[in-house]
């Protein structure tokens, strides 16, 4: 069998494992990364859209910040609507702070070209992946590559490898304690050239069910619906969207509204969910392996920078022999991931209508509204949860 040895093995050529490569070789620190798909898979998928400006400065600090000043548009707010009320939190004045639009498409172009760079090695379409001896000084991965049995030695693993990935099952399940909620819809998304509807984001609660106008760039917008769980995406043609998607949103900005063919179309469940610890034996969870949130908060990429900012300092000190950033890890990442759990479910629920619901349930979601309307205060704290906490 083909031996390898590093000193990270990083399960998962996403944004997390991409990103925390990239900080570690820059650090000195040997990584290999092993993932299922293509490049050109990876890189197709059409996810987040909003970067925490903790993350932008994450990204600065692993040297990929360059297209992303160029390229990204730094917002200042955005907009919390229903049919009565348009709430706009403004970020800059009530935080100081910024988002970046800014896909995680072009992220994760970055990071595979700035490894390109670096020279690391990270190899794809690899199969069958089983973590080993986690609970020793020294740990192994096997797996399949190029149709061969392979064998990757190394002191600690990093579990990057998605919500559907090996990495969480390798922790015994009577060890592990997760926590989830389903939500009743998902949200349908589509990518189109055409321009903004509006120059910031607008999150619109309407009687019809809540919608998003996002953005990429000036000519192309990243729009969604909420749509019940049994829809598929061939239910929708561009036409069924673009009229659902126009009686949503405000009729102010609907009269602006420019359609055109969708370039990208798809649905996704939405889910909050927690597998704690963290950490098992040399294994560290990282991003989506171990925790899920419903994008209405636009945390998940964000979430998982956190985690590898958690995780890479704590790294750098353990292979020089100072482990309590190991050892603190799952609790330190854990506090703000369970923070950010708050908030997107909070963002949910005020936004969205859930079938079935009652009368109350619709006052409570107006009240919500209506107070954050009326009270800078209310306005503040979300802004803070957007832009990001701390880390
Ligand atoms: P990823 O991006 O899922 O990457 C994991 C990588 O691991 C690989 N993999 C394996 N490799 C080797 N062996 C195995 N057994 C493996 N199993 C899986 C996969 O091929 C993949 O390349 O996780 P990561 O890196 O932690 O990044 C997290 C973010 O991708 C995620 O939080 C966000 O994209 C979540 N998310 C969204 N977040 C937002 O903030 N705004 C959004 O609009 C938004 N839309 C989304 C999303 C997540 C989605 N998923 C997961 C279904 C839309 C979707 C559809
Ligand atoms: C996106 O642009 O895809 C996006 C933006 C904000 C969200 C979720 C998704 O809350």
């Amino acid at each position: 069998m083909t031996t390898l040895t590093t000193q990270v093995a990083i399960i998962g050529g996403g944004p997390s494992g991409l990103l925390l490569s990239q900080l570690l070789n820059k650090a000195g620190i040997e990584t290999v990364i092993l993932e299922r798909s293509t490049r050109d898979h990876v890189l197709a998928r059409i996810r987040a859209g909003i970067l925490e400006w903790g993350t932008v400065e994450l990204l600065r600090e692993a040297g990929v910040g360059a297209r992303m000043e160029a390229e990204g548009i730094p917002h200042d707010g955005c907009y919390l609507t229903d049919e009565e009320l348009m709430v706009h939190i403004d970020f800059k004045e009530l935080t100081g702070k910024q988002v970046m639009v800014y896909g995680q498409t072009e992220v994760t172009t970055d990071l595979y070209n700035a490894q390109d760079t670096i020279g690391t090695t990270v190899l794809h379409e690899v199969s069958d992946v089983d973590i080993r001896d986690l609970d020793q000084a020294k740990s192994y991965v096997e797996f399949t590559h190029e149709g061969t049995r392979k064998r990757l030695e190394c002191l600690y693993v990093a579990g990057c490898d998605g919500f559907h990935g090996v990495s969480r099952k390798t922790i015994p399940e009577e060890k592990r304690r997760e926590f989830e909620r389903v939500y009743p819809f998902g949200w349908l998304g589509i990518l189109s050239e055409t321009p903004p509807v509006n120059d910031e984001l607008i999150y619109s609660n309407s009687r019809h069910g809540f919608a998003l106008a996002s953005m990429r760039n000036e000519n192309l917008v990243r729009y969604y619906v909420q749509v019940p769980l049994t829809d598929k995406v061939e239910d929708w043609s561009d036409q069924r969207f673009w009229d659902e998607f126009s009686r949503r949103i405000p009729s102010e900005a609907a009269s602006r509204l420019v359609t055109g063919p969708s370039i990208e179309k798809s649905i996704a469940p939405l889910r909050s969910f927690v597998s704690e610890p963290l950490r098992w034996g040399n294994l560290f969870l990282v991003g989506d392996s171990a925790h899920i949130v419903p994008p209405t908060g636009a945390k998940g990429l964000n979430l998982a920078a956190s985690d590898v900012y958690y995780l890479y300092t704590a790294l750098i000190d353990a292979v020089k022999g100072k482990t309590t950033g190991i050892d603190e890890y799952s609790a330190r990442a854990l506090a703000r991931i369970w923070k950010a759990m708050r908030f997107s479910w909070q963002m949910t629920t005020m936004l969205h209508r859930f079938d079935g619901e009652d009368a109350f349930a619709e006052q409570m979601r107006k009240a919500t509204l209506n107070h954050l309307a009326t009270s800078e205060t209310a306005r503040r704290d979300l802004a803070e949860n957007y832009i990001g906490l701390p880390f």
